[in-house]
C-alpha cells in the first residue's frame, strides 16, 4: 500500500532544523539556501514541471551545473514524485541523446548555453519540454518564481523510482540503475547514523552533484542531520582549503586528498577543525593515507559504494580505520565473496565481491535480462570487484573482474573507447587500458593498430572523439603498433599492455 511517507522527500522535510536562519547550502558568492525555503522552492519547482506535463512517476533528465537551483531541481523531483535522471556535465551531445531516448524524458533541463542542441535532441528523441535551469526565457525558476507550490508530497511506496543514473558497462551501452525511495532512504539513514552525522556538522561539499557521492551520500548525509553544507563549484585545492576551517566533514574522491597533499598550504592548522575526511569512489592509495595522516594527524576514512547500491561498505567512525581496506559490510548490507559460479569461497580468499540489502538497486532500466545477469537466484547483486573479507568482517578491494578504469573517481569503460576509436578511418582496432597516473589515479591511455589505408597521427585520432566521447572518457595518450598482444585464445592481453607503459605518466 503507497504510503506518503515512503517519499524520500517527506523523510528528508521531516528532519529539517526548527531554527529559521538554519543554511543548508552556504555558496561561494550570493545568498545561502536557508532550510526554511526548501519546501516552498520545491514545491513552486514540482508545478513548474507540472506545467510541462510531467506526471508522478515521469523522467526528468537534468543536465546542468552545479548551484542550489540544480539541488532544488532533484528535491523538487523527489516531492512530486518524478524520477530525476542527473546527467554529468561532461556529456557530449551524443552521448545525452541515448539517455533521453532510453529515458523516454518527459522534460530534459538543460544549461542555458546548450539550450539550441537542446531543443534539436528533444526533437530527434520525443523528449516532451526542454527547459534550462537559469535566468531568461524558457527557465524553468522563471515559471516557477510566479507559480503555486505545488499542494501536497507526492504519495510513494518505498518501491517507487527516484532516480535513474546511467552507468556505462563492459558490452559499452549505458544502463540505467533505477534506485527506489527505499533504497536512497535506508542508504541515508545509516550512513548519517554510521558517520555520526548532527546539525552541528559544516560539510565541504567541492563533489559533482550527477553521481551518487556528491548527490546522495554528501547530500543526503547534511539533509537528515540539518548540517550546514559549503558548496563549491567544483574542487580546487587552494578554495577548499581556505573554507576547511570552518568545515567538520569533507567528502572526496582520492584525486582531492592527492591534490590537498600536493599543496604547500594544506597544513594540520588548516585541517584542525575537521572531524572526518571520508573518501571513496576509487582506491585510495596505502601512501595517500599514510601521508595525510603524517601531515594532519588524522586517519582518512575509506568507504566502499557502488552506483547500482549506493554505500555498501565503510570503516568505522571510531574503531581502527585500517588503510588499504574499506571496513566492514554497514548495517543492513550483507556481503560475501564468491568465486564465478557464485559459490562463497572460504574466509580470507579472493573472489567477487557480492551484496545485498535495502540498498540494492532494483535493475537496470528496461533491461531485465541484464538485470537477470548480474543477480544470484537469492537476491545477491555482484558486484564486479574483486575483493577478500578477514576474519573480523573487514572487506579490502583487491581488483576488478569488470574492465574498467577509475579516473578521478569517474568510471570509463575501456569497451565505449574502444568502439569509438574502431570506429574512426583508418582504424583496425585498439585497445583501451587504465595506467597508473599521479593524479587521476589511472589515466585512460590506448594503442591502436592501423588498417593501413592512412597514416596515424594520435592527436587527429583525439580530435576525431571530441564530439562523441565527454572529455574525462578520452585517452590521456594513444599509442600507435603494430599489433594488439594477444594470448593462445586470441583474447587481447590487456596486462601485457599495462606493463608495457607503465611508467608514463609516473615517469
Ligand atoms: C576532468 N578531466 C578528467 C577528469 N576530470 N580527466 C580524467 N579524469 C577525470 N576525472 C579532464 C578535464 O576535462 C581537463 O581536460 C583535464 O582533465 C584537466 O582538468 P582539471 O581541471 O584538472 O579537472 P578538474 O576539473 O579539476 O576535475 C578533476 C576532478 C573531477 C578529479 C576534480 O573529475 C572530479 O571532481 N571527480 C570526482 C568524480 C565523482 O564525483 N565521482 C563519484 C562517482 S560515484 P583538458 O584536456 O581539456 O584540460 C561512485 C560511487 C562511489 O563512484 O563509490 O562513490
Ligand atoms: P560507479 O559505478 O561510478 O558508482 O563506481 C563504482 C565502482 O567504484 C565500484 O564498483 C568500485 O570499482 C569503485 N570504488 C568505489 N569505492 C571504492 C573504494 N573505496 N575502493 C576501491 N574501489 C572503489
Amino acid at each position: 500500500m503507497e504510503n506518503m511517507s515512503d517519499n524520500l522527500y517527506a523523510l528528508i522535510a521531516a528532519q529539517f532544523p526548527a531554527d529559521p536562519a538554519a543554511v543548508f547550502l552556504d555558496v561561494e558568492s550570493g545568498p545561502p539556501l536557508l532550510y526554511r525555503d526548501i519546501d516552498r522552492r520545491a514545491a513552486r519547482i514540482a508545478t513548474a514541471l507540472a506545467a510541462h506535463g510531467a506526471m508522478a512517476g515521469d523522467r526528468v533528465v537534468a543536465q546542468v551545473d552545479k548551484s542550489p537551483d540544480a539541488v532544488m531541481l532533484y528535491l523538487a523531483c523527489l516531492r512530486a514524485g518524478l524520477v530525476f535522471v542527473p546527467v554529468n556535465t561532461a556529456y557530449t551531445a551524443q552521448e545525452v541523446a541515448y539517455f533521453l531516448s532510453d529515458a523516454e524524458a518527459a522534460v530534459f533541463v538543460c544549461r542555458h548555453s546548450d539550450s539550441e542542441t537542446a531543443e534539436a535532441l528533444a526533437r530527434k528523441t520525443g523528449v516532451g519540454a526542454v527547459v534550462t535551469l537559469g535566468d531568461g526565457s524558457g527557465s524553468l525558476l522563471d515559471a516557477a518564481g510566479t507559480a503555486p507550490a505545488a499542494a501536497d508530497v507526492a504519495a510513494r511506496s518505498a518501491d517507487d523510482l527516484a532516480a535513474i543514473l546511467y552507468t556505462s558497462g563492459t558490452t559499452g551501452r549505458p544502463k540505467g540503475a533505477m534506485l527506489t525511495h527505499g533504497n536512497l532512504a535506508s542508504n541515508a539513514l545509516v550512513l548519517r547514523d554510521y558517520w555520526g552525522f548532527t546539525g552541528g556538522d559544516v560539510l565541504l561539499h567541492a563533489l559533482p552533484i550527477y553521481h551518487v557521492h556528491g548527490l546522495f551520500v554528501a547530500l543526503h548525509c547534511a539533509l537528515l542531520s540539518g548540517a550546514r553544507v559549503i558548496f563549491q563549484h567544483g574542487f580546487a585545492a587552494e578554495r577548499a582549503i581556505a573554507r576547511l576551517s570552518d568545515a567538520t566533514v569533507m567528502m572526496g574522491v582520492p584525486t582531492y586528498y592527492t591534490r590537498l597533499l600536493d599543496t604547500p598550504e594544506f597544513t594540520a592548522e588548516a585541517a584542525r577543525n575537521v572531524r572526518l575526511f571520508i573518501s571513496g569512489s576509487a582506491p585510495l592509495l596505502e601512501e595517500t593515507f599514510a601521508a595525510f595522516e603524517a601531515r594532519t594527524g588524522k586517519r582518512i576514512l575509506e568507504r566502499y559504494g557502488m552506483t547500482e547500491v549506493g554505500m555498501a561498505c565503510s570503516n568505522p567512525l571510531d574503531g581502527e580505520r585500517v588503510a588499504g581496506t574499506v571496513g566492514f559490510a554497514l548495517p543492513g548490507v550483507s556481503v560475501r565473496i564468491a568465486d564465478e559460479a557464485g559459490r562463497e569461497v572460504p574466509r580470507g580468499g579472493v573472489g567477487v565481491l557480492e551484496m545485498t540489502g535495502p540498498n540494492v538497486f532494483s535493475g537496470y532500466w528496461r533491461l531485465p535480462d541484464k538485470t537477470a545477469e548480474e543477480f544470484r537466484p537469492d537476491g545477491f547483486f555482484v558486484s564486479g570487484d574483486m575483493a577478500t573479507i578477514d576474519e573480523t568482517g573487514r572487506v579490502s578491494i583487491v581488483g576488478r573482474a569488470k574492465d574498467l578504469i577509475i579516473s578521478g573517481g569517474l568510471n570509463v569503460y575501456p569497451k565505449e573507447v574502444e568502439q569509438c576509436l574502431d570506429a574512426l578511418p583508418g582504424v583496425r582496432e585498439s585497445a583501451v587500458f587504465g595506467i597508473a597516473h599521479p593524479d587521476f589515479g589511472e589515466g585512460v591511455t590506448g594503442a591502436v593498430v592501423p588498417d593501413g589505408s592512412a597514416e596515424l597521427d594520435p592527436e587527429a585520432l583525439l580530435a576525431g572523439l571530441a564530439d562523441t566521447l565527454a572529455r574525462f572518457k578520452q585517452p590521456k595518450r594513444l599509442f600507435i603498433v603494430d599489433e594488439l598482444p594477444r594470448n593462445a585464445m586470441g583474447k587481447v592481453q590487456k596486462n601485457a599492455l599495462r606493463d608495457r607503459y607503465t611508467n608514463i605518466y609516473t615517469g
